[in-house]
């Protein structure tokens, strides 16, 4: 049975939270901070994740009815559809089963009358003995070398995961470099290539389709340079495949032994956890590998399972819709205090605005509402020399996510201190601002009584401004499954929610089809 098709605007939860909005509005953080146990009671604990979601324009009267709405438009049901293996993809007819992939349980899930499970776990296995030989130096290249270089080439969802979990792993990476060419744009091969010997370089070709321009056009080239100096019959010891489409795959020159499995049940942008994934376990070994799905099933457990209240993703689905739909937010910012997590953010705006930035709701209709949240961000503490005076002092309300880690992963226990005391300090600024006395009395003490009238309305912070503070123990491949599973089951929430579908992406067609025509002529 289909998802259910509620306006949210028409719920009761709904009506109910745009009058409490009306009474609370202008609520102060630093007010709510007073209140006895607040940080305990909008605080949740997972296992090695902590989220304290405390420094928000909430009361437990605004999570309350939050809630409310979550179960008026039955998110529950919605859940329980996506994991069993229902049609939620409607307007593109699929299942949609990222959370099968990374599954332990015996359970049997049907796609057309079949368990699916049994193909996982055979993926797997192949995605195990794979990355095994290539990482022990068993497979050879053409010349009999051992392989030193690992090239992906996709785009998008074909692209995005694998390097943002290759990029943020790199701490657990073997000696294999990885590479990701995904750019129709020339310069991006070209430059690559140059750091390339192809004797010991595999390619790993990822396109459900295999018809993308991108990657094709990639791969044609990288197939040219690599003919340069190697004959067509090397090209199976140096070019593996992740596809649905075989035929194009085997007209690539590909050996069929050497291709693995896509489903049209997981959709690009979530599909990290199949054999898209390849370049993760070759670049960190199978062991990571599995264990970043792991840690993405324990989320999926958490969501699945938990009561609304206690719900990691879902309270910061409805946090971010309180801001969104009430308070007129556009825009979210993710801060991951951890180098390791620069590319997070560009990962996170395919999954989030791919998914969620819809103008239809579920009959097709178009919203008088506001859906996706426009996402955007980058690592601290750089980032805190560069766009946080917006965030500060700007105009405009940016909630914001800080990613942080109690413990660091090279040591440098100084550095660590310093860059969590400034993950605190500006989660602390945003909220308690410096008040007009704050101000005066340090511009006083430093001496500078003279600049007082002319300075102080300048350096006034007004705070008021909300973060959630997501702190996990280590970054771990298991963490991090955790982590990317939580954002995942944000966005469904979201468009739950929101009444729109979020697993097709119709809005990236026009502009391909443009480019073709305007190619031929
Ligand atoms: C993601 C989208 C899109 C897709 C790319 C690559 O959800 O579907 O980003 O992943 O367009 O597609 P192929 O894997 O077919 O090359």
């Amino acid at each position: 049975m289909a998802l259910k098709n509620i306006n949210p605007t028409n719920t009761n939860a709904w009506k109910e939270l745009t009058k409490h909005f009306n009474d609370i509005q202008n609520i102060n953080i630093q007010n709510l901070d007073k209140e006895v146990n607040r940080k305990e009671d909008f605080s949740l604990i997972f296992d090695d994740l902590s989220v304290d979601f405390s420094k928000n324009r909430i009361t437990k009267e605004t999570i309350r009815l939050l809630v409310d709405l979550a179960k008026e438009v039955d998110l529950k049901d919605a859940i329980e559809k996506q994991y069993s293996g229902e049609v939620i993809n409607v307007t593109e007819g699929r299942e949609v089963l990222h959370t099968a992939l990374r599954s332990s349980s015996e359970d049997p899930i049907l796609v057309e009358g079949k368990n699916i499970k049994p193909q996982i776990q055979a993926a797997l296995r192949k995605i195990k003995s794979f990355s095994n030989k290539v990482i022990s130096g068993k497979w050879k290249g053409y010349t009999g070398k051992s392989i030193t270089d690992i090239v992906n080439i996709g785009i998008g969802g074909s692209d995005l995961g694998p390097d943002m979990v290759v990029e943020s792993l790199k701490h657990y990476k073997n000696q294999l470099n990885t590479h990701f060419v995904s750019n129709v744009d020339g310069d991006h091969v070209s430059e690559i290539i140059k750091t390339l010997n192809p004797e010991t370089t595999l390619f790993v070709i990822v396109s459900k389709t295999f018809t993308t321009q991108e990657t094709i056009t990639n791969s044609e080239t990288i197939k040219n340079w690599f003919l340069k100096s190697a004959t067509i019959f090397d090209i199976p010891k140096h070019f593996v495949a992740v596809s649905t489409n075989l035929a194009a795959v085997d007209n690539f020159g590909i050996d069929k032994k050497n291709v693995f499995p896509m489903w049209n049940w997981v959709g690009g942008r979530f599909s990290l956890w199949s054999a898209v994934g390849l370049s993760i376990s070759l670049s960190v070994g199978y062991d990571n590998y599995k264990a970043l799905l792991e840690g993405a099933e324990e989320m999926d457990l958490h969501y699945k399972n938990e009561e609304f209240g206690q719900n990691i993703p879902v309270i910061l689905a409805l946090i971010s819709i309180w801001y969104n739909n009430f308070y007129g937010a556009e825009t979210e910012a993710v801060l991951p205090y951890s180098q390791y997590l620069k590319k997070l953010p560009d990962y996170l705006q395919q999954a989030i605005m791919e998914s969620n930035g819809k103008g239809v709701d579920r009959n097709g209709d178009k919203i008088d509402y506001q859906t996706g949240t426009i996402v955007w961000g980058s690592t601290g503490t750089n980032m805190q020399h560069a766009f946080m005076q917006l965030v500060h002092q700007g105009t405009k309300l940016i909630p914001a996510d800080f990613i942080g880690y109690k413990e660091s992963l090279n040591g440098l226990t100084d550095h660590h201190n310093k860059l969590m005391a400034n993950y605190y300090g500006q989660m602390d600024a945003l909220a308690f601002g410096k008040t007009k006395e704050e101000v005066h009395l340090e511009l006083k003490v430093s001496g500078n009584e003279d600049k007082i009238e002319s300075l102080l309305p300048f350096k006034v912070f007004e705070g008021n401004r909300p973060s959630n503070a997501i702190l996990f123990e280590k970054l771990t491949p298991r963490s991090l499954g955790k982590l990317i599973a939580l954002y995942e089951h944000k966005i469904y929430t979201q468009g739950i929610l929101w009444n729109i579908y979020s697993y097709d992406q119709f809005g990236v067609e026009l502009g391909k089809e443009l480019a073709k025509k305007i190619l031929n002529k």
